[in-house]
């Protein structure tokens, strides 16, 4: 492998965790489909038993996205170097909150994916017994209070899903490691990606993906990934993928390893496409405010320049006129297409009160901020001219 070599992302993103094929050569891993492998005497094999165990296709994703975060496990002590890949983003998270005993003290970011608070809320508080606090992990000065010696996990999505908040990831590793060395710190990093953020940087212990978004990029495939950054804890995560086993399927983990190729190229337009979209936003009469990271206007600009080396591509802005304009505005969209997901290549549009955290609580969504006038984009990497004119048609057909 060249990752013995020093690698800028932009290699990275090709040779990661990468070698040829030892057979023939090949560059891309084979799709390796067969559910099981011949043994030549009983427990006597190749290291390879059931594809849900092992699997080369996911090996060669799993070192891909462990190598772009940065993780510190080798091959000699985990396999796939310490990444784990799953059968989409909140089969990684449920694995992940399996690392905690029942009854354990959870604390999240208040403001999340609409289907990790669910999943959190509905079914692993009955389920595990979760001790569930949901608080505001980008005000620092809340980490201190709600970070207790009890606490066992932190989950936080940074920026968050949807509202664009920013944590502190090295505040808060230092405050919850103080409070209790052995707490887990998990990131989110989905909208992030690992071209803009690595969480073991700052002190984190583990980091997931929704891999269906920038990851792989091409609305095609629906996935998720964790890694985590030391050895022991590798065991743990690979006994619970195997034990529980919402892995990853050959085909998808190819194909997500093919997207990750370019992630580069595409992390870069979409932060251009971005930085334009939300500067057009912020000055539109019709738009009430926007929120996007690489807008000195964003609260947590600053923080987000530290911690990150580029913004994404998600833009978030609250329409004037309500429900109802914000129903014609997406209604008269087309390059901008209404539909759940992110991260990939096509521009999205979605109303996250209606579409993505319909789940959340009314009045969650309510005491957050997640009014019928948010609209969430996720701009895609066609022409920047065209996604503008694109918005600026459908004001348009807002003012009649
Ligand atoms: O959809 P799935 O691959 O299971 O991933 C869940 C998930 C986890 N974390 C974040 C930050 C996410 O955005 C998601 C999925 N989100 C959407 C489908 C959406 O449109 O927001």
């Amino acid at each position: 492998m060249i990752d013995n070599h020093p690698m800028r992302p932009g290699t990275r993103v090709i040779h990661g965790g990468q070698r040829p094929e030892p057979v023939t050569g090949a560059i891309m891993p084979p799709i390796f489909t067969a559910a099981t492998y011949v043994q030549e005497s009983p427990g006597k094999h190749k290291g390879f038993e059931y594809t849900r165990s092992h699997n080369p296709t996911r090996y060669a994703l799993e070192r891909m996205v462990a190598s772009l975060e940065g993780s510190s496990v080798s091959e000699e002590q985990d396999p796939s170097c310490g990444g784990f890949a799953f059968a989409s983003g909140l089969a990684a998270t449920a694995t992940i909150l399996e690392l905690v005993d029942h009854g354990s003290r959870v604390v999240a970011m208040d403001d999340l994916y609409g289907g990790t608070r669910r999943l959190m809320s509905q079914v692993r508080a009955r389920s595990q017994g979760l001790d569930l606090h949901y608080a505001d992990l980008s005000d620092n000065a809340v980490c201190a209070e709600v970070l207790t010696p009890e606490t066992r996990m932190v989950w936080v999505e940074t920026p968050t899903n949807p509202l664009m908040k920013i944590a502190d990831l090295t505040a808060i590793a230092e405050i919850a490691k103080a409070a209790n060395p052995d707490v887990l710190l998990a990131c989110d990093n989905t909208f992030a990606c690992p071209r803009h953020q690595r969480p073991f940087e700052h002190g984190f212990d583990i980091v997931m993906h929704s891999s269906t978004k920038y990851l792989n990029g091409h609305s095609d495939v629906v996935g998720g990934m964790v890694v985590v950054n030391d050895a022991p804890l590798a065991e743990r995560l690979r006994f619970l993928q195997n034990a529980i086993g919402s892995v990853m399927g050959p085909m998808d983990a190819y194909l997500t390893l093919r997207g990750i190729k370019t992630l580069d190229v595409r992390m870069e337009r979409h932060g251009n496409n971005a930085q334009r979209v939300a500067e057009f936003l912020e000055g539109h009469p019709q738009v009430e405010r926007v929120v996007f990271p690489g807008l000195a206007s964003h609260p947590q600009h600053e923080l987000a320049r530290r911690q990150m080396s580029g913004f994404g591509g998600m833009v978030t802005f609250f329409i004037q006129g309500g429900l109802e304009a914000a129903r014609t505005l997406l209604e008269s969209l087309h390059v901008f297409q209404l539909a759940e997901s992110l991260g990939a290549v096509e521009s999205l549009v979605n109303h996250p009160a209606i579409m993505t955290h319909a789940s959340v609580p009314a009045e969650t969504r309510a005491a957050l901020g997640i009014s019928d006038s948010l609209i969430r984009l996720s701009v895609g990497i066609e022409d920047a001219q065209d996604q503008i004119d694109d918005l600026e048609r459908a004001f348009k057909a807002v003012r009649g």
